[in-house]
């Protein structure tokens, strides 16, 4: 096992793997064998390209002889940076097979976030496209050489210029294969994180196949299904729930949309035929709208689902309407407890709840301040463990002992209620994080950098409300002198390599901060403030 992993205690792996969650399968192995059983059909579909399971299990054994010839062995990090192309499974699933171990960055990741993620996970690897979105990511290659003494190679699917082409590493396999362990770590998937930089999260093979199992089940994922993967497959959701990973494993057909808009995104459900799509609240805004004056045949489409934030219970009730699908509620992290609402669930349930935990060895408890058990149906902290929820964060003993409890419950940082049924209502936060769409800031990441600025004496961050977004973030900000303007400042922030999400979207300067009665700042008023300040000038407005 890797080492900086905690895991679960042996009495709870015995239990896990007792009760057949934890079933030995490794993604390598499934792979092999999805091959074997479906063979020619298609595991994924992007643009005109269509790759069956069998060619798609030929290019990964191609591509894992080739990373192998760079000499990236077991337990090996490499960080995956790539959007929704059929290149980001053939290398996952290579690395799989090697035991080395993705991390996933996201497209919108930028400098900052990627050398810390390449340093911290001490990457021998970096892997990227040449350009996406007018991006061109090979800047962030020649900025991680430059800057991470450990990265041994730059890897570009498309033009690499001075760095490797990943389509030279298709190889004729004639290496071995190494023994992957189900226990082993499969991947590092990314926190939103709370306290300063995300912290990457280590998911076996056992323990993240079990969850695809259940998400299939509970989805009804079959060989007939087609998920359409409209968010960046790199994050946990469109991944795993049950996502691009969940369709595949079940044997059914992926679409890869380029992008999230309605454009691309509809006429792709008509043509492919797709069954299920997954997004966040402000894209499905963005597709009510849209389908008001689109007309499309989406007749095959069964299941919507909405997550990642908030969803709001008047947006919800129309996606039904709109769509002529069900919509299903997921609440999830990457660190493991996904809930769901059931789709044979009253419509009251669907539209009001963010469901409940996908597996009857989900253990959840709320609780107040001292960790007592809050009254049944009140607001609490959500504390949960379980058979995919991981016991620690990688490499971050003492941050552990804060973000688990002693007996290994993960604290979530969410406020939530339990009503009767076992149901869930997100409520609020407990973190110092801002849940801008689904795309998560942490507060303390952003005031660093912040900090880092000249004129900059103190900066705290907090979300203000925003009806698209949910939240947006606002920077309060004592300057050390009055010729600092915002724009400066985000520009400073843009400068540093920071991805373009966590940018403030608006900066307050004040003079001083509110404090708690323990001399905290205190955020709680700094939201008050700048919620206040929003509703005040929409009434001078209207
Ligand atoms: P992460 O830990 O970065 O994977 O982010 C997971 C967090 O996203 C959760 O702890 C929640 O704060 C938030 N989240 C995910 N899904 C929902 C949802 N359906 N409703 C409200 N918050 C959500
Ligand atoms: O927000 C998330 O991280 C998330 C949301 C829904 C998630 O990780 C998931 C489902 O698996």
């Amino acid at each position: 096992m890797l080492n900086g992993c905690p895991s679960w205690p042996k009495e709870f792996k015995e239990f896990y793997r007792k009760e057949g969650c934890w079933k030995g399968e490794t993604f390598g192995g499934i792979l092999r064998e999805r091959a074997k059983g479906y063979g020619n059909r298609i595991a994924i579909t992007s643009g005109e390209k269509n790759l069956s399971y069998a060619q798609l299990d030929k290019r990964v054994d191609q591509l894992a002889t080739g990373f192998q010839t760079l000499g990236i062995k077991k337990e090996d990090r490499v960080v995956v940076q790539l959007p929704n192309i059929t290149e980001f499974f053939e290398v996952c699933f290579a690395l799989f097979r090697l035991g080395a171990l993705p991390v996933f960055a996201l497209p919108t990741h930028r400098s900052s976030e990627v050398n810390y993620f390449c340093e911290f996970a001490e990457a021998v690897a970096y892997i990227i496209p040449d350009k996406h979105s007018g991006f061109d990511y090979r800047s962030l290659g020649r900025e991680a050489q430059l800057q991470v003494p450990n990265l041994q190679h730059v890897i570009v699917v498309g033009e690499s210029e001075e760095f490797i082409g990943l389509s030279n590493l298709y190889m004729d396999p004639i290496k071995d294969e190494p023994n992957i362990s189900p226990s082993d770590i499969a991947f590092l998937q990314l926190s939103g994180g709370s306290t300063g930089l995300s912290k990457l999260i280590p998911r076996t093979h056992d323990d993240y196949i079990y969850s695809l199992r259940v998400s299939d089940e509970i989805c009804n994922i079959d060989q007939h299904s087609v998920y359409l993967a409209v968010l960046p497959v790199a994050h946990n959701y469109p991944l795993s729930s049950p996502g691009v990973l969940g369709t595949l494993y079940a044997g059914g057909r992926v679409v890869l949309s380029p992008a999230p808009s309605p454009d691309e995104a509809f006429s792709l459900i008509e043509k492919e035929q797709v069954t299920i799509t997954a997004l966040v609240p402000p894209l499905a805004l963005i597709w009510l709208e849209a389908i008001k004056s689109r007309h499309y045949d989406f007749s095959t489409l069964k299941v919507i689902q909405v997550g990642g934030a908030k969803f709001s219970a008047e947006v919800a009730r129309r996606i039904k309407p709109a769509f002529g699908c069900d919509l299903q509620q997921v609440f999830g992290m990457a660190e493991g407890l996904v809930n769901y609402t059931r789709l044979n669930d009253p419509e009251e349930i669907i539209i009001n709840t963010q469901g409940r935990p996908m597996s009857p060895y989900d253990e959840i408890r709320v609780v107040d301040e001292d960790d007592q058990d809050v009254e049944p149906g009140a607001v609490g902290q959500l504390l949960t463990r379980g058979p995919y929820t991981i016991r620690g964060y990688y490499k971050a003993e003492e941050h552990n002992t804060k973000a688990f409890t002693s007996d290994g419950f993960y604290r979530t940082g969410d406020l939530v209620s339990l009503n009767s049924s076992g149901y869930l209502v997100v409520e609020g936060r407990d973190k110092d994080q801002i849940n801008r769409g689904g795309e998560k800031i942490a507060a303390e990441e952003v005031e660093n950098h912040l900090l880092a600025h000249d004129a900059v004496h103190d900066a705290a961050i907090v979300a203000m409300p925003d009806p698209f977004l949910g939240e947006r973030s606002c920077a309060f900000v004592i300057s050390r002198h009055q010729n600092v303007t915002a724009n400066e400042l985000k520009n400073f922030l843009k400068e540093r390599g920071l991805a373009t999400f966590k940018i403030p979207d608006r900066v307050e300067f004040v003079n001083a901060f509110p404090y708690t009665p323990l001399g905290k700042v205190s955020k709680k008023k700094l939201r008050q403030i700048i919620a206040e300040k929003l509703t005040s000038s929409k009434l001078t407005h209207l």
